[in-house]
C-alpha cells in the first residue's frame, strides 16, 4: 500500500466538486452582468437576456452537483456545508425556489420589461441568500 493523505478523494470526488464550483461562479458571473446593467440606469436588453437565460438553464442543474462523499468530509477546500447533505429536504426546496425566480427573471428579460428586471433580481438574489446562510460557509 502507498502512502496517500487519510480521506483522500478520488478522482470522481475532486471533478465534482470543481464542476460544481465552476457552476455557481458561472452563476455569479451572470448574475453580475444584470446588476451592472441595473447599476449602470439603462439596461441594455441585448446583454441582460442572455445573461438571464444562462441563469435559467444553470439553476436546475445544481442541485444534482452535490453526489455523496463531496462534502466537506472529502478533505477538499470548498464553502459546502455538511447541512446540504443533512437537511437535503431544504436544499433542494430553495433549488426549486431558485428555479422558480430565475426562470421568473428569464420571462422578464425576454420580454424586453427592463422596468421589471429590477424586481425580479431582487427576488433571485433573495433565494440565493437564503441558501448561502444556511448553507454556504463564507
Ligand atoms: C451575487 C452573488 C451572489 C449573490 C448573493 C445574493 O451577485 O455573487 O452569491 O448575488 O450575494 O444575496
Amino acid at each position: 500500500l502507498t502512502t496517500l493523505a487519510a480521506n483522500a478523494a478520488t478522482p470522481a470526488i475532486e471533478n465534482a466538486v470543481k464542476t460544481r464550483q465552476a457552476s455557481y461562479k458561472l452563476m455569479a458571473k451572470n448574475f453580475k452582468a444584470i446588476n451592472d446593467e441595473l447599476k449602470s440606469g439603462s439596461p441594455q436588453v441585448g446583454v441582460v437576456q442572455p445573461a438571464a437565460r444562462e441563469i435559467a438553464r444553470i439553476a436546475p442543474l445544481q442541485v444534482k452537483l452535490f453526489p455523496a462523499g463531496s462534502g466537506p468530509e472529502s478533505g477538499l477546500k470548498m464553502e459546502a456545508k455538511a447541512e446540504i447533505w443533512t437537511d437535503n429536504a431544504t436544499f433542494v426546496k430553495l433549488n426549486q425556489d431558485l428555479v422558480q425566480k430565475a426562470n421568473a427573471l428569464n420571462a422578464v428579460a425576454a420580454a424586453g420589461d427592463m422596468a421589471g428586471l429590477g424586481g425580479a433580481v431582487k427576488d433571485l438574489g433573495g433565494v440565493c441568500k437564503q441558501c448561502h446562510d444556511r448553507f454556504k460557509a463564507e
